[in-house]
């Protein structure tokens, strides 16, 4: 990047000027999509700053406790989940948000709906927030079927119905990484213009990658392909160089790294967990949906992330994201071990 020129760049491309070039591309749109957006903008500003001040403030901590002035103290993920809900129910164009937050769907009231399903994770990696390691924000935007009322089903889509999917890092800079189906971008947020300008355009995956990111602390739990993919990483038999281990264990920040640098991110199933920890609606489905538009793959261990039909809104799965051929190398690890 030429950092002269950049200083000196005057036409700023923001994240909301970027999605109404989008929409003029589609003159029947009308403009629901930028509204929906602006919101989900919103509420990851205020997290952003909230995350920022969270040390100063006292907001970490458990929920339910009380400041000094007898306050009730959020912690964090909570007043995120809060900002999140109420940002993307006073947009009008939601009807059903999904949380990880909550153990139910919020079924958005008549006067106030619109098309759009949201699944989100307001504040990932929350185990990371007491220290200062970089946490995020996931989404992904479904539309309902036409007609009718909404219903639960309308959430319970495979992956590749999703109309968009974005994270936001909250990290040394605030990164908000956004597909709509057409590619990758990356927008980090000007503190001093208080917007999400345009910085990497059009992200694609490198084909393979020098990185594997794990955590190997499961391993001894692991599965036949698990393990040997892992082995292959660290001793290569043909002999390329071993892969570095980069592990943050929080997933925003994890696939992040992957988006940009390549290399493979998985949290496979394991004896204890045979489903994996990590959720399909909020962070399987958004992030491997990242991953295809960057042109990298996902998989689950049996299929194409993307094609998981799941039957419960808070379903998990393993998953193994990342480069195109190194999620090739698991596939067919486990392509190995199908009975024949
Ligand atoms: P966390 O438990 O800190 O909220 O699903 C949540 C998540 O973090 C992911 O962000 C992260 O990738 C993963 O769990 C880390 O799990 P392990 O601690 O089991 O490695």
């Amino acid at each position: 990047m030429d950092h002269a020129a950049e200083a000196h760049r005057t036409d700023l491309m923001t994240i909301t000027r970027y999605v109404l070039n989008e929409q003029s591309k589609h003159p029947e749109s009308r403009g629901d999509f930028t509204i929906l957006l602006n919101h989900i903008v919103l509420g990851c500003k205020f997290v952003c700053s909230a995350v920022n001040k969270a040390g100063l403030a006292k907001l970490i901590g458990l929920a339910g406790e009380t400041n000094v002035q007898g306050e009730e103290q959020k912690k964090l993920d909570v007043l995120s989940n809060e900002v999140f809900i109420k940002a993307l129910v006073s947009s009008g164009r939601t009807c059903i948000l999904v949380s990880e937050e909550d153990e139910e769907a919020t079924f958005v009231e008549p006067s106030k709906r619109g098309r759009y399903c949201v699944v989100f994770d307001p504040l990932d990696g929350s185990s990371n927030i007491d220290c200062g390691v970089s946490i995020g924000t996931i989404f992904g935007i479904y539309m309902i079927k036409e007609g009718g009322e909404p219903k639960l089903e309308d959430v319970l889509q495979p992956g590749k119905n999703m109309l968009a999917a974005g994270y936001c890092m909250y990290g040394s800079s605030c990164t908000l990484v956004l597909s709509t189906g057409a590619g990758v971008n990356g927008f980090t947020l000007d503190p001093s213009l208080g917007e999400f300008i345009l910085t990497h355009p059009d992200i694609k995956i490198p084909k393979k990658g020098k990185i594997y990111s794990v955590n190997e602390g499961n391993a001894k739990n692991w599965d036949g392909p698990t393990a040997k993919y892992v082995e292959k990483c660290k001793f290569p038999k043909d002999g390329s160089p071993a892969k570095s281990l980069r592990y943050i264990g929080s997933m925003v920040a994890d696939v992040h790294r992957t988006l940009l640098y390549g290399g493979i991110f998985l949290y496979p199933a394991d004896k204890k967990s045979p489903n994996g920890k990590l959720r399909v609606l909020y962070e399987v489905f958004p992030m491997s949906f990242l991953m295809e538009q960057a042109g990298g793959q996902a998989f689950t261990g049996k299929q194409r992330a993307l094609d998981l039909v799941p039957k419960k809104i808070h379903e998990r799965s393993p998953i193994f994201l990342g480069s195109y051929d190194d999620v090739e190398e698991i596939k067919a690890l486990y392509a190995a071990e199908e009975p024949k």
